[in-house]
């Protein structure tokens, strides 16, 4: 990326810039959490409206000046509606975690109780972890995957909601490769009372494109990130079909707790959720599905550990323990042949976040690349091969040069989707 103004005015922050273009540009980016935007999503994020404060809501603002503050958000609410076919949206969630905030100060007081998917077992920080706010302030209760199949027990939420009563069940992960039922997940909620959240960041994209089923409709609230597999700016959402929770959830953004919306992201997020409306975005995502398939079967064929012994989306879990190592060793090695991807704990892990027995690959951002079934097939043998040979300098260089070969093949500049 080009960036003039700042080569000259501010040499220091330009050269780190300019390292991690390249350090983007040369390497395989397999977190799955990631993807590569658009230069009109960055365009728009690099905006003037970065300089603007809007706190309220279209027409509704507290400072004078948002006329274009306010069509913005309002041209960004109603992309998103019409992508996910939803009645009301809000965009200005700082992040996923903010969107999770508000929820939880929508529908549950501090000391109450809610269900949510165990860290270790796929879920997330925001569903309950002790160190997080929703962990601190509210009661949690863990549900996970079954022992035998690695997918969700929803014989263990049923018992766990009639038990302890919750005032919200969480559906979501950041760690799950299989297609969640909605449906299975709202009896329960309405068996107890509950409200149901379906925290869909990782999922966003293939529900938007229709290669997951949707929760809208089912869960009472939804809440997302924009930026994983949606490929927008870094940032959250929150959408509902009922007009009572939107007005609850809407004051719990703002002013509940956040202050001015970052209107150079919700520009950004207008722009991304314009590109995912095209036709060519349902064939990326159908692209990320099949290329995590790939990913899959080509570790199975090699004797690998996956979990749940597949994927149905675009997240692909190893189980490195099974081959005598641990995640945080092996993310390093591929980290030094130009593989990025994050250690993560797997179902029923011995080992806490920092070590983990799995590694968590994705294929979103590498599909955005333009990358498809033969080199992640390719890429697939390579993790192997590392793997098989984790303490073998000569063929971990051979495999550096074969990352190398697959960068060079696929510039970031030629993926360019406009
Ligand atoms: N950090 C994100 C992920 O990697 O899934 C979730 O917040």
């Amino acid at each position: 990326m080009l960036k003039r103004y700042l080569y000259n005015t501010d040499p220091e922050v330009y050269e780190i810039l300019l390292k991690e273009d390249k350090r983007q540009e040369n390497s395989l980016e397999m977190i799955a959490s990631e993807n590569f935007v658009s230069q009109s999503v960055l365009e728009a994020y690099t905006s003037t409206l970065t300089n603007k404060y809007a706190e309220g809501y279209p027409n509704k603002r507290y400072y004078n000046g948002c006329e274009y503050a306010d069509a913005i958000e309002t041209l960004a609410i109603e992309r998103a509606k019409k992508l996910f076919n939803v009645n009301f949206v809000n965009v200005q969630p700082h992040s996923g975690a903010q969107a999770n905030a508000a929820v939880f100060l929508a529908f549950l007081n501090p000391g109450e109780t809610f269900l949510g998917m165990d860290l270790s077992h796929g879920g997330h920080l925001t569903h309950g972890s002790k160190v997080n706010y929703s962990g601190r302030l509210y009661q949690p209760i863990f549900y996970g995957v079954r022992k035998d199949t690695e997918t969700i027990d929803f014989d263990q939420i049923y018992q766990l909601a009639k038990e302890h009563k919750p005032k919200m069940i969480i559906a979501g992960f950041s760690a799950y490769p299989r297609i969640l039922d909605f449906n299975k997940f709202r009896e329960i909620a309405d068996e107890v009372g509950a409200k149901l959240m379906a925290d869909i960041a990782h999922i966003a994209g293939l529900v938007a494109a229709g290669y997951h089923p949707s929760p809208v409709g089912v869960a009472h609230v939804i809440t997302t990130t924009t930026h994983k597999t949606l490929r927008g700016p870094r940032g959250g959402m929150i959408m509902t079909h009922d007009e009572e929770i939107a007005k609850t959830i809407n004051s719990r953004v703002f002013p509940g707790i956040q202050g001015g919306p970052l209107m150079h992201v919700i520009a950004s997020k207008a722009v991304a959720f314009g590109e995912a409306l095209r036709p060519e975005y349902k064939t990326y995502i159908e692209k990320v599905i099949e290329n995590a398939k790939v990913l899959a079967e080509t570790f199975m064929q090699r004797g690998m550990r996956v979990v749940s012994g597949g994927t149905d989306n675009h997240i692909v879990l190893l189980d490195v323990g099974k081959k005598g190592l641990t995640g945080n060793v092996v993310a390093d090695e591929l980290h030094a042949i130009g593989i990025t991807a994050n250690k993560n704990t797997i179902p029923f892990d011995p080992h806490p976040p920092m070590i983990t027995s799995g590694i968590r690959f994705g294929s979103p951002a590498l599909t955005t690349r333009g990358l498809g079934k033969d080199e992640f097939k390719k890429i697939g043998n390579i993790i192997c091969d590392l793997i098989e040979n984790i303490n073998d300098e000569t063929i971990k260089s051979k495999l550096k040069k074969e990352v190398e070969e697959i960068t060079t093949q696929f510039p970031m500049n030629k993926f360019r989707l406009d």
